[in-house]
């Protein structure tokens, strides 16, 4: 049976990103559609596929699956073999609950730092709210690497479930210049370095729909020349 991964805009959508890179980086293959964020007809063209009317939505035969973290667990049951998940119990609890705040918490850093990946780097002053998200998050990033990245350059060693959930936040941390420990800095560029990324990347800057919201200097639009990328 096909999957089909449905998707916005590459260089804004973090949520997308997410989805997208946990099954490229695990070798799952499907069908990608792509529904442009932003636009009068986006919610009725999402709703077609999910009723949720948010992307990502995952196609995979009669099941529908929205919202990123059911489509990771959707995908760690349907492939069991693509080690989404760590193998050890403590280590994939510890796993899941981290995938889950990232899931729910750190509106202030989402909201001052959207995703954007043709932005230059370039520092952007940050408010209390999203220090606090900062500390939290290098504070995640730092626990995880530590207690169980010994195999790997990611969370848990290798690429899963948790480094696609961070993966949208590490490209914050690059694209805003947020200041952090070596740790952290070391995490966010193996994100960077990873294929998966780079070739989402490598699409995102081909793109040319801007979405307003989300370009901090609106009305300019500061756009990486590709060959500096
Ligand atoms: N909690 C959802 C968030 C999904 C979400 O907010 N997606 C945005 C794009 S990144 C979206 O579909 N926006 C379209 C709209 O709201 O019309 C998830 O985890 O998938």
């Amino acid at each position: 049976m096909s999957l089909t991964l449905i998707i916005g805009n590459k260089n804004y959508s973090s949520w997308s990103l997410r989805a997208w890179i946990a099954m490229t980086a695990a070798g799952i293959a499907f069908d990608e559609v792509f529904v442009p964020l932003s636009r009068p007809d986006t919610k009725e063209r999402i709703k077609k596929h999910s009723p949720a009317g948010k992307v990502p939505v995952l196609l995979d035969g009669h099941a529908v699956v929205w919202e990123s973290l059911a489509i990771l667990e959707h995908l760690a049951e349907r492939f069991p073999k693509a080690g989404l998940w760590p193998s050890e119990p403590a280590a994939r609890a510890h796993a899941r609950s981290i995938a889950a705040e990232m899931h729910a918490g750190f509106q202030a850093l989402r909201g001052h730092c959207p995703m954007n990946l043709w932005r230059p780097v370039e520092r952007l002053a940050l408010t209390s709210e999203v220090e606090a998200n900062v500390e939290r998050i290098t504070e995640i990033w730092r626990t995880a690497r530590e207690r169980f990245g010994k195999g790997g350059p990611f969370l848990f060693g290798s690429f899963g479930a948790a480094d696609a959930m961070f993966a949208p936040v590490a490209t914050r941390f690059h694209t805003y210049d947020i200041p952090c420990d070596r740790v952290s800095r070391d995490y966010i560029d193996a994100i960077h370095a990873h294929p998966a990324f780079k070739t989402w990347r490598a699409a995102a800057l081909e793109e040319t729909l801007v979405i307003a919201q989300d370009e901090v200097e609106w009305p300019r639009v500061k756009k990486v020349p590709e060959a500096a990328a």
